[in-house]
């Protein structure tokens, strides 16, 4: 097991952890939020200007790498970080949750999931062995287990069957595991209580050198997501980092923090950037409007970044325009921007105030709770 967590500080207001992770390719301050690079690429932005925005541990995906280009053309370019001339530290998801999400056709076995290729067709097989196979090819710090994400309103005995599989893919990644990647177990059960804490009870006796929670942020309300992160922060084993998964609207980063967690992802960032929303310390602005037309400030003056010469008026041409370049202004701002605010949340962990921060977070930034 190549990384180790160190838990440095507990928050005396709320609870949230201050800590390390320390990996092979760099030591990390936790809460951290890691940008999505799901092709082998932060959308838009070049390894230096990632640098930049993040704090140096971005996320891959399994199930598209696989595809395209393959994991073969990946290892032999020495992994993702050397196919991308990325130097920082490295997560990928293990491609169970993209089977789910991009695939409707598809049948779940015991031994995998079967489905067609989502462009081409092609019938495809994907397992917890093969899971595994393929992130030691792409040679990220810390690799996933393949799992299940079933939808939030599936019946308690779909959700139960569902669980008892995931732990049994859970079992066969561990066993067919072989390097020094850290792979962690992934604990699911919806929105039942008693499911929930049984899948986090059997992952957690797995023993996994950390923890991811999936199966949130599926179309369940927030309130929803909250409770099972409040049930589930009591259970969680405190000397290994927690990682909630495809969360990261800046609301959900400071509640998932108070509720224990220490790493998060998310696409919502960088996608919705290139639709044309920005987050910023002045709220969410939609850089189309025409209310800015005029705006020469900077799109978020409350943080001075390379990109603050250019103004909103700029920025809101490049988008009516259609040039690329306003893509990658507001790809660079938001994730500056997510960098900015968990930074401010490991400052009032350290100073036991993490619940006022959030006070005058929500109320200064206008984020909805
Ligand atoms: N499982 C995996 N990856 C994920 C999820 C999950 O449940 C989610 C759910 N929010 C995002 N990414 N393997």
């Amino acid at each position: 097991m190549a990384i180790r967590y160190e838990l440095l500080h507990t928050c005396k207001q709320s609870g949230a952890r201050y800590g390390l992770l320390h990996t092979p390719h760099g030591t990390f301050e936790t809460p951290i939020f890691m940008p999505v690079g799901t092709q082998a690429t932060v959308k838009t932005l070049t390894p230096e200007e990632i640098k930049e925005v993040s704090d140096g541990l971005i996320l891959g995906n399994t199930y598209h790498l696989w595809l395209q280009p393959g994991d073969d053309i990946i290892k032999a370019h020495g992994g993702i970080r050397g196919f991308m001339k990325w130097d920082g530290a490295l997560l990928t998801d293990s491609g169970g949750f993209q089977v789910f999400s991009l695939n409707s056709i598809r049948k779940i076995k015991e031994e995998g999931v079967y489905f067609r290729h989502h462009k081409n067709g092609d019938m495809l097989f994907l397992s917890p062995e093969k899971a595994i196979e393929i992130q030691e090819n792409l040679g990220a710090d810390i690799i996933m287990s393949f799992d299940e994400c079933p939808p939030h309103d599936a019946t308690y005995d779909y959700m139960k069957d569902s669980i008892e599989r995931t732990l049994r893919w859970a079992k066969r990644g561990k066993d067919a595991h072989k390097t020094d990647q850290a792979l962690f177990g992934i604990i699911q059960g919806g929105l039942d209580d008693e499911l929930r804490l049984y899948s986090a009870k059997k992952t957690i006796e797995l023993d996994f050198p950390g923890y991811s929670i999936g199966g949130l942020s599926v179309g369940e309300s927030k309130e929803e997501m909250y409770r099972i992160l409040d049930l589930l922060k009591p259970v969680m084993p405190t000397d290994k980092p927690r990682y909630l998964m495809g969360v990261g609207s800046p609301d959900d980063l400071v509640e998932g923090v108070i509720r224990g967690v220490d790493m998060f992802d998310c696409v919502l960032p960088t996608r919705n950037a290139r639709h044309g929303t920005a987050f910023t310390t002045e709220g969410k602005i939609q850089i189309r409007n025409k209310r800015f037309e005029m705006d020469f400030s900077p799109l978020d003056p409350g943080l001075i970044t390379p990109i603050s010469k250019y103004s909103k008026s700029y920025v809101r041409h490049l988008f009516k325009a259609e040039e690329i370049l306003g893509m990658r202004i507001m790809t660079y701002q938001n994730l500056a921007f997510l960098k900015h605010l968990m930074s401010e949340i490991r400052q009032a962990i350290k100073e036991d105030r993490l619940l006022d921060f959030k006070e005058e977070f929500f109320k200064k930034y206008g984020y909805s709770k």
